[in-house]
């Protein structure tokens, strides 16, 4: 066996500065064509953005790990921002419960449970969407619908539910560096966290809801009361601008692609994979990080140990090692396989409802919309993390 040269090309682009994060694709190229493993220079860090490795190092726990965090802070040298989550921030033995206890409550027996309440609420959605004609695809659908259907299936009161898209705004610009993004999401963190942590209490959750269920788990002995607001707290943080986010680049992709929303519309059955295909192609967690428990090979390259490396899942999923024609939005072709949720021990506990939230929104859109039409520029909303809009005006003509 021959051993290849340790050394990997060096990239000097940020991509955590706002030129980088309103337009990630042209950078994801140079990093991919760069090399399988590229040394990022302005953090100091690894970095890959092709399809094989990010998967490869995605799928390997035991070398890349989760527990120094899976942003730019490593735990083992920095302070977190908030304490570590009970489940994204750790690594088997430890995640192993925590991560049993939230895929036992988001069971396929919950999904079926909370498809209907889903779907009556798209219906409602889709009747003021057109009664409107005119609209914000982002703030008047895309921010509506999870605050609207999951913080309600998670028990939350509605009084206080605007604070959860500015917590988890924070989060997500939290796994980046300290920037100037950074620092404006965090500007008013203190009242913001302080309801967070409030509602991840047992007596403000819903009795059967699913924050509730987390309480049932502790009372079962699976966890400690403490254990159990920290499990809370990891749905109100990944469950509610993740699918916002996917929610908006939906709509965003079919009104900036009128031929593949006519299509869904003339084979409802493509549905399923159309929201394959805006999570392949307009990924809404852009990247994380991982740390190497120990000096290993990714690519060709060597990596010491305690090493942070940065996955880029949004531009694995535009490999063109990986797929055909990445830059097309195709609802036809095979999306399934892509990184938007991860993979491995650590991919997404939640996709299954975010996939229902999406398909319940433009299932009741397909019978009910002719046509999707952007009457504005998108507006970008740059994270650290995810790929989101401010806004993107359309106008929607009735069936
Ligand atoms: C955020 C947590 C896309 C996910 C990585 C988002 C996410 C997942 C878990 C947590 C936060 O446990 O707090």
């Amino acid at each position: 066996m021959t051993i290849q040269t340790p050394v990997a090309p060096v990239v000097d682009i940020d991509p955590f500065s706002v030129d980088f994060l309103l337009d990630p694709y042209p950078g994801h190229e140079t990093l991919r064509e760069a090399g399988p493993v590229v040394w990022l220079s302005a953090y100091g860090v690894w970095a890959s953005a092709r399809f094989a490795e990010v998967q490869k190092a995605a799928q390997d726990w035991q070398t890349f790990s989760s527990a120094s965090g899976v942003g730019l802070a490593d735990f083992s040298k920095e302070t977190p921002w908030r304490p570590p989550s009970l489940l994204l921030e750790k690594d088997p033995p430890d995640h192993t419960w925590a991560r049993r206890i939230l895929q036992g409550i988001l069971s396929p027996q919950t999904l079926a449970e909370l498809k209907a309440a889903f779907a009556l609420e798209a219906e409602k959605l889709v009747d003021r969407a057109l009664e409107l004609g005119e609209l914000d695809a982002v703030g008047d659908m895309a921010e509506v619908f999870p605050i609207e259907v999951f913080a309600e299936a998670l028990g939350l009161p509605k009084a206080g539910r605007e604070n959860l898209l500015p917590y988890a705004v924070m989060t997500f610009n939290a796994f980046g560096p300290r920037n100037e993004i950074f620092q404006k999401s965090a500007a008013n963190a203190a009242p913001v966290t302080a309801w967070i942590m409030d509602h991840c209490k047992r007596d403000k959750l819903r009795p059967g809801s699913l924050g509730a269920k987390v309480y049932e788990a502790v009372d079962r002995g699976e966890c400690t009361e403490e254990q159990g607001a920290m499990l809370v707290r990891s749905f109100l943080s990944a469950g509610l601008d993740t699918t916002v986010t996917g929610l908006a680049n939906a709509l965003y992709c079919f009104a900036h692609n009128p031929d593949q929303w006519d299509l869904l519309r003339s084979d409802p059955a493509l549905l399923r994979n159309a929201f394959e295909e805006v999570l392949r192609y307009e990924s809404p967690v852009q990247d994380f990080f991982r740390t190497t428990t120990g000096p290993t090979e990714l690519g060709g390259v060597r990596l010491g140990g305690g090493e942070k490396i940065l996955l880029f899942f949004g531009a694995a999923n535009r490999d063109p090692r990986r797929w055909d024609n990445p830059e097309a939005f195709d609802i036809r072709r095979r999306a399934a396989g892509h990184l938007a949720f991860g993979a491995g021990i650590h991919g997404c506990v939640g996709q299954m409802v975010a996939r229902l939230e999406a398909e319940v929104v433009l299932g009741a859109m397909i019978p009910r919309v002719k046509t999707i039409t952007p009457t504005a520029d998108p507006v970008r909303r740059p994270n650290n993390t995810l790929r989101g809009l401010a806004s993107q005006r359309i106008r929607l003509t009735p069936a």
